[in-house]
């Protein structure tokens, strides 16, 4: 904000404070002060150019809508925004623990999920994921990532009212909720999809909408696909519309247009009114797409992140509390500008996928060898304070093989020849192999791409039948697992993935499974496993316990916070990966079949004056690690 404007700037703060009681403008002044910088700058570069008509006007009626949303946040989530502010690290401590879960594959309802709070604080969760709830796109809706209102719940699963129930009770036992908020498109039946077919020429203008071809089929030259075999190209024709509508995704998600201002007022309104009934973390979704520009590849675009930053600044002035999570599905270079840079670092998302990581992990899996995953972790940038990465083993999509391909090129090799073999390892189609997956948008012409399967399933525990073999995959699980539990970021366990249970092989979801393979993951929740959990010696129980022990040390050992350092050891076997954090932790990963031993002395450069013993069982270790197959060490001392 330029000092040049003081009357705009009194302006905009008598917006914000019009719309407030007295005993809440203290409390906006501060923030106004301390955040509209950010606000107006950011709005100013996307939409203020060439004193835009009516530019000032228009803030001014945003600050008033800000001040509107924070007038009616409830006392209690005012508290605490409170809380958070005086506490910004809480979410990167070792105590949190995420888990997500589709709403009606976990517990039916929100009302179902309530009842199953008790569960997840069994488990340690403190943040939980629910995939998309608000009102979806009638009939076909990509699981609900085809958004038809934003203030409405899926009928199928509540109401707004059972939201806030929910929220509460949450909160009351610790858990935060993260929801999506599908920010780069809406559903074909959404009111401003709908306007805009009918003729409304304001709603038209939410889109990006072509009388022909010339400029898609120019686009589209430039373009990727994400799903080049499901939902080809990136334009729809839409007879309606008289022309061509911009469809990154399924052809009924239509991508909004934030070149547009009052879709950027919209949205920052219905994420307000989102915070509004409790929701603490939006993730959001598809975040690099949002700005097209003629002659690039449309993602990861600079106004991505000024409009990123506009919608943090919009938090920072109503909600402080909530995060932002970026889910940008790209290579690890291309993630610090999502936690803000130059000068706005730090004040951009609080949290981002680490999908490299993940599928790294899987690489190394399928391969017995940790050269990808060596290069992803020396790779990955330090991150401004009160951010982190979001640590995961499995999620609802397929394992994305595209973010590797720096790391890949890095060592002289083609990505095809590298992952090709790797994507038929999780496929089940190489020879010995124990994964039953399957590869996501593959052809003739495309032979890696994605990668779909529960953890049980591309680990082998599904298939495993004699001892060893489950004993094995078992391993591989908790290998994963204590990979995302130990790297340092928030560590988030995929719904069923803590009862061993498979892929989805249902009747009742094959038609799902035949039109996109992603629904292989999204099974109901096993309630058989689900019980047994508890029964010693039952298979559930078994993971069960293991991801429970995991998390217990974890949760034990403050170097494990998501903001304590990070070093990667080298060590000679291209199949061992070695961690370390701080001074006083040390993770040995064996992705090997066979079984392997260390001494402690060839642990790089690490200081072994102080005795290390194990985090698991207390006892002091020998001077030479042994481990088994798959097995893994997490050696810690006092500091
Ligand atoms: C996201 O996906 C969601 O996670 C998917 O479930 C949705 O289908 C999609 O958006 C559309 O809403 O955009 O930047 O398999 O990782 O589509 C990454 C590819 C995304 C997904 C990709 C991802």
């Amino acid at each position: 904000m330029k000092p040049e404007h003081p009357d705009l700037l009194a302006a905009l703060r008598r917006s914000l404070l019009s719309a407030l009681p007295m005993d809440r403008q203290a409390l906006a002044e501060v923030r106004f002060d301390r955040h509209v910088g950010a606000l107006v700058g950011t709005l100013q570069a996307l939409y203020g150019k060439d004193d835009a008509t009516g530019f000032d006007g228009w803030l001014g009626e945003l600050l008033q809508t800000i001040g509107q949303c924070l007038a009616a946040r409830p006392a209690e989530l005012l508290a605490l925004d409170e809380d958070r502010l005086a506490h910004p690290d809480w979410f990167l401590q070792s105590r949190m623990l995420g888990y997500c879960a589709y709403v009606d594959r976990f517990a039916g309802t929100l009302d179902g999920v309530r009842q199953r709070v008790p569960y997840l604080r069994e488990l340690g969760v403190t943040y939980l994921h629910l995939l998309p709830f608000l009102k979806m796109q009638a009939g076909d809706n990509d699981g609900g990532f085809a958004v038809a209102s934003f203030e409405a719940i899926e009928p199928r699963l509540g109401t707004m009212a059972d939201l806030d129930a929910l929220t509460a009770q949450l909160r009351a036992s610790g858990i935060s909720l993260c929801g999506d908020f599908v920010l780069n498109h809406v559903a074909s039946d959404h009111p401003w999809a709908q306007a805009a077919l009918r003729g409304e020429a304001r709603y038209r203008d939410y889109f990006h909408v072509f009388p022909d071809r010339s400029l898609p089929d120019a686009y589209e030259a430039q373009l990727s696909q994400v799903f080049p075999e499901v939902a080809p190209g990136n334009f729809t024709a839409v007879p309606a519309l008289g022309g061509w509508v911009w469809s990154t995704f399924y052809p009924y998600q239509w991508d909004l247009n934030y070149g547009n201002r009052a879709v950027f007022a919209d949205i920052a309104k219905a994420l307000l009114g989102l915070a509004n009934h409790g929701v603490e973390v939006f993730r959001l979704d598809s975040s690099p797409f949002l700005w097209k520009r003629p002659g690039t590849s449309c993602v990861n675009q600079p106004e991505v992140h000024l409009i990123l930053q506009a919608l943090r600044a919009v938090i920072e002035l109503a909600a402080p509390g909530v995060l932002l999570k970026a889910e940008a599905i790209v290579p690890t270079a291309e993630l610090p500008p999502y936690f803000g840079s130059g000068e706005a670092r730090g004040h951009e998302c609080h949290l981002a996928y680490h999908s490299s990581l993940m599928a790294a992990g899987w690489a190394a899996l399928a391969e017995q060898r940790t050269d990808l995953l060596a290069r992803v972790i020396d790779g990955t940038p330090e991150l401004p304070s009160s951010a982190t990465w979001l640590t995961y083993v499995r999620c609802h999509d397929d394992i994305v093989w595209s973010t590797l391909k720096p790391e890949i090129a890095a060592g002289g090799e083609s990505f095809s020849q590298r992952l090709t073999p790797v994507s038929r390892f999780l496929a089940g189609e190489v020879d010995g192999s124990f994964a039953r997956g399957q590869a996501f948008q593959t052809s003739a012409e495309v032979p890696v791409f994605g990668s779909n399967g529960m953890t049980a399933a591309l680990t082998g525990l599904s298939t495993a039948t004699t001892d060893d073999e489950i004993v094995h995959a078992e391993r591989r699980i908790r290998l994963l697992y204590a990979l995302a539990l130990s790297f340092g970021g928030l560590p988030l366990i995929y719904m069923g993935d803590e009862l061993g249970q498979g892929n989805d092989e249902s009747d009742a979801h094959a038609a799902l499974r035949d039109a996109d393979g992603r629904w292989l993951q999204r099974p109901l929740l096993d309630t058989a496993r689900w019980i047994a959990r508890d029964r010693p010696g039952s298979p559930s129980a078994r993971i069960h316990a293991l991801l429970r022990e995991l998390v217990q040390v974890r949760k034990q050992l403050p170097m494990l916070a998501a903001d304590q350092p990070r070093r990667r050891l080298t060590t000679a076997d291209p199949s061992l990966l070695v961690l370390a954090r701080g001074d006083a932790f040390v993770a040995v990963m064996n992705f090997s079949a066979l079984p392997k031993t260390l001494p402690l002395s060839a642990l790089g450069d690490i200081d072994n004056s102080a005795p290390w013993s194990d985090a698991f069982t207390g006892q002091a270790a020998t001077a030479a690690l042994s481990l088994a197959p798959w097995d893994l060490c997490w050696l810690v001392r006092q500091p």
